[in-house]
């Protein structure tokens, strides 16, 4: 069977794609295995009412039986949100989750790579993967996914788990633009601030599109990241979260934690170390960048319109 046979859109994404209205893509490895059971599922409701609420379509993407969903219905949500042992799946585990007929929570490169095939522009998701500290050849798919594939993707910067600077000249390299929004200083994760710059600083919505529109029109296949900073309320000043990374990291090295286990692992963990504090950025960000999201696919929209009218 070939490949686009194996995508299921949902009616609501087909309806969508049709008119066409606004839509958010979301991705699901924050479902089967960046949060426990059973705020994940919640985290995944909660998303798609934010964006639905902003006047865009929520696309969650996963695998589900071999079949790349493109918008879940709830049901779906729900089945992927208890599944067992899930994939893990960058693009690296495409072809393996749909010949093991299995299910599988899509990275922000997997879920880049599913929005190439089915033309969604924007994406919102927590924090992007990157150069982690410990092992630099530990390098995310998703920068891969960054550099080659062009979209929008809403984040909250990169985990702070992670080496920032190795991960800002990455991004450098590979010719993607950071975006702060509001924020001239690239955001970490759980904190406001990580004393690092980013490419540029926008304040709103359509200044995105236009800068995202310029970066297309001037050859780039690159994806344009926006840096949306974790809400004052929930945020963790960078001091306070840095000795739990530090100790997170340390024991991921001495259980010789490695591939695809080391990034659930450190949430996992900060997670028990801040006693549920990171888990609540966790969730407020994911949601504050959901809204951004939706808010940038409507200013997108319209200026697709603008230009055929
Ligand atoms: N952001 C979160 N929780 C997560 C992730 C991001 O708030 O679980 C996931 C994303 O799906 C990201 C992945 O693509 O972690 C990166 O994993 P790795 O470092 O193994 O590439
Ligand atoms: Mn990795």
């Amino acid at each position: 069977m070939p490949f686009t046979d194996n995508i299921i859109k949902s009616n609501d994404v087909k309806r969508a794609m049709s008119i066409p209205l606004p839509i958010v893509a979301l991705e699901s490895t924050v479902l089967t295995h960046g949060l426990p059971r059973p705020q994940n599922l919640q985290l995944a409701r909660d998303m798609e009412r934010a964006v639905r609420e902003e006047g865009a379509t929520p696309a969650t993407i996963g695998f589900l039986d071999g079949y790349l969903h493109v918008g879940m219905t709830d049901a779906e949500l729900e089945r992927l949100s208890n599944e067992k042992e899930p994939y893990k799946v960058s693009p690296r585990e495409y072809a393996a989750v749909i010949t093991n007929e299995a299910c599988g929570g899509t990275t922000v490169a997997g879920t880049m790579l599913a929005c190439k095939h089915v033309g969604i522009k924007v994406f919102a998701t927590g924090g992007i993967g990157g150069v982690h500290r410990e092992s630099h050849f530990d390098i995310s798919a998703d920068l891969q996914a960054l550099a080659s594939i062009p979209m929008i993707v809403v984040c909250a910067g990169a985990k702070a788990i992670l080496d920032l600077p190795a991960t800002l000249e990455y991004l450098e390299t590979m010719s993607v633009p950071v975006i702060g929004y509001g924020t001239d200083d690239f955001p970490a994760f759980f904190s406001r601030e990580s004393g690092l710059s980013v490419t540029e600083k926008l304040d709103n919505p359509q200044d995105i599109v236009d800068f995202a529109k310029m970066h297309w029109e001037a050859g780039l296949q690159s994806a344009v990241l926006v840096a949306n900073p974790v809400p004052e309320t929930d945020a963790i000043p960078s001091s306070e979260m840095e000795p739990f990374i530090r100790q997170a990291n340390k024991e991921a090295q001495e259980k010789g934690k490695h591939g695809q286990e080391v990034t659930p692992f450190l949430l996992q963990r900060i997670n028990e170390l801040t006693k549920g504090k990171s888990m609540r950025a966790n969730l407020s960000l994911l949601l504050n960048n959901a809204r951004l999201a939706a808010q940038i696919a409507r200013a997108l929209r319209q200026a697709g319109k603008r230009k055929r009218g």
